[in-house]
């Protein structure tokens, strides 16, 4: 039996998030161009196919018009995504403001904004209601299109008072939401005025995930100290409801990537910058231009190594892809600078007629090129500062079957956690010790290398994002199960 051509059995997800997976170009007063957008959750999510998935979320443009509305929502359906329309003044408040001015440092350990006390605490309220605002818009649209029996997934921390809303309107939805970032200590988390009224948000959901153990154990600390709440194994108890707390650590579709290194134009592509970097060791950083990638510690790290193996500066490349995001907010476009700076220097010091260094490119590059350029690689360099999970360390291991290559990656990335047994660990902030990882990296073994591989390719290739985005929901399904159950006895 199928309904509106899909198979009844079929369980439908709700997936909402700040951003939709896709991004709209207005061609004309009611048309739409739409194309997919890449990013961390977007690959997750493309390897989930037991359930019928929906996407509710801010297409990222400001469309005030109502024909203009229409025609992309119209556009949006067939993508199976729902749009949220967001104006310029509440994406100001809440996204730039609330989420990424205030959230986003905070959650990695970077603190609160320094500004004038009295000016960040008049807007801090003002993008504070901003954001709750901004949260009940969504739940408007979840609940417009909630049905019966549907789970509703609630991502990140543009969302953190979402859960609450949602329960408000049916306190029968299910409702889970999981953190992509990390989740602080709870000494971190006490410093935000508004700690006490996101917890208690989060706390509506049914359960509450996170990428590591850590994060979760922070998140429930966090209940008990801030809120005086009852912390169990099994999460957290508050008069007798249980909001299930556990880690749901992410993967990516690894046979995606594995499959793209068998197309002709990824082949072709391997054998161009195999020729272009013949002779030389390749190394790689692929980022978002954030701050919490430590790119400038990673570039200081690499310019220390060739400062001490001269042996090394015309056999070795670093070529360091880093994407801009968040292009408006000034601290972004002075890290652009601050990279630029670093990178110039250091190709000034040790580059020749022929050859730089370091190729830094302020870009990002298409599915298969990043493949290709993957699959080339010797040595990966991860270096954040903090970082809920990494997906590239897992793009870079899930392409690597035929190179055996080595990962360096910061212990302070989630993936560290799952990933660390077969990559070098390192400390970021101490530019001497990834230094010396990066020669012990360009000169391990082969079997070193093969080992460590191996451990990291089974661990890539078994824990995905489909198998991830499944156990987090059928977790969600039983959770909520088990809750109606306690209720009854
Ligand atoms: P991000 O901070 O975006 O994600 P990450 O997990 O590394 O970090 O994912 C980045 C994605 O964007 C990868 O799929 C990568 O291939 C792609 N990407 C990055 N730079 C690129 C470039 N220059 N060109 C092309 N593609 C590029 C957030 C959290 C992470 C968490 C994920 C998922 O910050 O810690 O792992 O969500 O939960």
């Amino acid at each position: 039996e199928k309904q509106d051509g899909r198979p009844f059995f079929k369980q439908r997800l709700l997936v909402v998030a700040n951003r939709l997976p896709v991004s709209a170009v207005r061609r004309g007063e009611d048309s739409w161009s739409l194309e997919i957008s890449a990013g961390g959750l977007v690959s997750a999510l493309l390897g989930v196919k037991e359930f019928e998935a929906r996407w509710i979320g801010w297409a990222g443009v400001n469309v005030p018009d109502e024909i203009g509305q229409r025609a992309l929502t119209k556009a949006l359906a067939e993508k199976r995504c729902i749009p949220v329309f967001l104006d310029e003044e509440i994406v100001h408040q809440y996204y730039n403001g609330y989420c990424n001015n205030i959230l986003w440092p905070l959650f990695h350990y970077l603190g609160l904004p320094q500004e004038d006390r009295l000016a960040t605490t008049r807007s801090f309220q003002s993008q504070f209601d901003a954001y709750k605002k901004a949260n009940q818009m969504f739940a408007d649209v979840v609940n417009e299109h909630y049905e019966e029996g549907d789970v509703v997934w609630c991502h990140d921390y543009h969302l953190m008072f979402l859960p609450k809303c949602l329960k408000e309107y049916n306190g029968n939805m299910k409702v889970g939401w999981f953190l992509h970032t990390p989740f602080p200590s709870s000494e971190i988390h006490r410093t935000l005025p508004s700690r006490s009224e996101l917890l208690r948000s989060v706390l509506a959901a049914d359960l509450v995930g996170f990428h590591t153990y850590d994060y979760a154990r922070h998140f429930v600390s966090a209940c008990t100290r801030i809120l005086g709440l009852e912390g169990t194994p099994e999460g957290v108890e508050d008069q007798g409801r249980l909001t299930r707390v556990a880690a749901f650590p992410i993967g990516i579709d690894s046979e995606r990537f594995i499959r793209a290194l068998e197309l002709p134009q990824v082949q072709d592509h391997i054998k161009e910058l195999k020729e272009r970097f013949s002779g030389r060791k390749v190394m790689l950083g692929v980022d978002r231009l954030d701050m919490i990638k430590g790119i400038p510690q990673k570039i200081l790290a690499f310019e220390k190594f060739l400062e001490e193996n001269s042996q090394w500066r015309d056999k070795v490349v670093l070529l360091q892809i880093a994407v801009p995001t968040r292009t408006d907010v000034p601290e972004y476009q002075k890290l652009t600078s601050q990279v630029h700076e670093i990178v110039g220097r250091i190709n000034g010091r040790f580059g020749t007629l022929t050859a730089v260094p370091i190729h830094h490119l302020d870009r990002s590059l298409d599915f298969h090129a990043l493949c290709a350029l993957y699959a080339v690689t010797d040595v990966a360099l991860v270096t954040s500062l903090r970082d809920g999970m990494n997906l590239v360390s897992y793009e870079f291991v899930a392409c690597q079957d035929s190179k055996k290559g080595v990962l360096i990656l910061s212990e302070f990335a989630g993936a560290a956690q799952s990933l660390g047994a077969g990559a070098i660990l390192v400390n970021p902030w101490n530019i001497t010790e990834v230094a010396d990882s990066i020669r012990e990296a360009l000169t391990m073994s082969c079997e070193d290398r093969e080992k460590r591989h191996r451990h990291n390719f089974k661990h890539v290739t078994t824990h995905t994002a489909q198998e991830w985005a499944e156990t987090f929901v059928s977790e969600l399904n039983d959770t909520v199960i088990e809750a109606q159950l306690r209720t009854r006895q």
